[in-house]
Parts: structure tokens; sequence; C-alpha cells
């Protein structure tokens, strides 16, 4: 195919598999009371209550706030929203559970009866998984992939909630240390590969699971283009991808902007990642994304009515 494309666009031009779609299987996320369609791109909206997350700690310091975000986010096209009480950004310390469920609890509790989007809790404590559960929501996304709370995978199947195992190695105190690979896109399908065997060694069902490359986490910048080159390389794991790229530091060092102002880069990055195959975008800036994500899709769908054409023909 790419041959032929690049046939098709004469005086010597080449093309690489990168920007071609990738239109992944399976196409099903199971949660508790409904089935999420990621045949479809699906934005996930971050709602960080902490007072330092590295691009927007302490901006919602009221539970008034918080929701009134929530509410713009799901107006500007959020499928999910994504709600944490502890930073992982590099360096970040551990926050006891206790003081992650006074952070997120008054708000996971409202969220879940105002907003008809599922509710995921960004942690890596089982304590807080089961409580937010409880309380309606959703999805666990573990940062660690199940390495960090021997007790999160029970947590998560006896609910039957939605699960994002991502990619990381150490804890985000540490994880700088461990950024080196050999083929980076190998080893993160291989890491991923085991937490997913975690998952189902607790009893977690493959059609609640997510997995994500964890850009960022035990990744220097090279190691984040990389993977987003090579995306599709994860779908052989067999699950659907989320991506989170929103405002991290590789747009930052590419741009030279604060992370307020990498918008467009991370839609750039959730385009880029759409193609590639990845179905969920954690991002900040969610109408920014939609919008990114519309476009692709009208090009890919275009693209995809002229291949029907010339097949026909
Ligand atoms: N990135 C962050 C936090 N949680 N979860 C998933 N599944 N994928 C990610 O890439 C990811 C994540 C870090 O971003 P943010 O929440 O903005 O910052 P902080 O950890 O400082 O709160």
């Amino acid at each position: 195919m790419a041959g032929s494309a690049a046939a098709e666009a004469g005086s010597g031009a080449r093309t690489t598999p990168a920007p071609r779609l990738v239109v992944p299987e399976p196409t099903a996320w199971r949660l508790p009371g409904r089935t999420l369609d990621v045949g479809v791109p699906r934005v996930m909206g971050i709602v960080n209550l902490t007072p330092d997350s590295f691009s927007d700690g302490g901006d919602l310091p009221t539970l008034e706030a918080a929701l009134a975000r929530a509410a713009a986010m799901v107006e500007h096209g959020a499928d999910l929203l994504d709600v944490g009480g502890e930073s992982t950004r590099p360096g970040a310390a551990a926050i006891p559970p206790e003081e992650q469920l006074r952070r997120i609890l008054p708000f996971v509790r409202e969220a879940a009866i105002r907003f008809d989007v599922p509710l995921s809790v960004d942690t890596r404590s089982a304590a807080v998984a089961r409580v937010a559960l409880e309380a309606g929501a959703s999805v666990v996304n573990d940062v660690s992939g199940l390495a960090h709370d021997p007790d999160m995978g029970a947590a998560v199947a006896a609910a039957g909630a939605g699960l994002v195992l991502m990619h990381m190695r150490g804890e985000p105190a540490t994880m700088a240390g461990h950024a080196r690979y050999g083929d980076v896109v190998a080893e993160v399908r291989s890491e991923l590969g085991q937490a997913l065997a975690r998952a189902r060694e607790a009893g977690v069902p493959d059609d609640r699971i997510v997995l994500d490359p964890g850009l960022g986490f035990a990744k220097d910048a090279s190691h984040n283009w990389t993977l987003l080159a090579r995306l599709h390389e994860l779908l052989a794991l067999g699950r659907p991808l989320l991506l989170g790229p929103s405002r991290k530091r590789f747009l930052g060092e590419l741009l030279a902007v604060p992370p307020a102002e990498r918008a467009v880069g991370t839609a750039a990055a959730c385009a880029m990642g759409y193609l590639a195959g990845a179905r969920i975008f954690r991002v900040h800036d969610v109408r920014a994304v939609v919008e990114a994500l519309r476009v692709v899709r009208a090009v890919a769908g275009a693209a995809e009515a002229a291949e029907e054409r010339t097949g026909e023909g």
C-alpha cells in the first residue's frame, strides 16, 4: 500500500507506514452497566484534584470548581472523566490512601450523579479504588499496571470494573533512572503483557482491560517519540490502546512552551496516535483534542471511501 501511495504521489515521494490508518480490533470495552465502543476515538478528560500535578496542580481547589471543569469537558465531548488525588509526575512521593480519598471522594459521588459518562479513578491504591468504585466510579486507571498494590487486581475484579493498565518502571520517585531500553517498543510490549497476565491472574476479564504505553513514565523524549511512531506494534497484545501525551515534557522540549500552552502539540500527538491505532486519549484540553480527532476521522473516512470505490472499479 505504501508503494502505491508513493506511486500516486509521484515525483520521487515515498511513504512510511506511520501515517496509514490502523484499524484495531477488538473495539469493545466492557464497563459496569455499559459497553464503550472504542472503534471510534474516545476522549478521557483529566480532573486532577491535587495541589502539585505537573501542569494543573491546585487549579481546582473546590468541589464546585472541579464539577464546573468536568461539566465543560463533557460539553466539549469528553466520553470519560479520570479523577486523581495523587500526582505521578517524575519525582513525586506517594500520597496515603486517606488523603487521596479526602481529595477525590466528594467529586466522585457528585460526578457519578451529574454526568452520564463513565468515571475513572487514577490511583495505584486498592483501598482508594474500592471506595471510589463503590461511590460510583467504574474504571480504575492504575499507572503501575497492577505492580504497586498486590490487592488492586482483586479490587477491580470484585467490582466488575474497567481497568487501564499503564506501563511504568519503578515508582514516580525513581522512574527517571529506569529509562533505559534496547528496543523500547518491544520491551514496553513485553512488560504490558506481564501486566495483562497479572490482571488475568486476579480474575479481571480481558474485555474490561485497556493498555497504555505510559508516555513520560520511565521514558525520555526519544522513547516517547518512538512509541508514538510504532504504537501499532502494541496492538499485538489484543486490547484497545489508551494514550496520555497531554501537556507532557517531551512536547515542551520540542515546542519550548510551558505546560498550559501545549494543547496544540497534545492534539497533534493524539491525532498521530489515532492513525497508529490508539482509541482512548487522556487529556486536559478536551475541546482541542476532540476537534483534532474529528478532522482526522473525516480524512480517514474519505480515504476509506476512495479505497472502496477503487476496489469496486
Ligand atoms: N499520565 C499521568 C497520570 N496518569 N494515566 C494513564 N493511563 N496514562 C498517562 O499517560 C497518565 C496517567 C500524568 O499526567 P497528569 O495527571 O496530568 O499529571 P500528574 O501525575 O502530575 O497529576
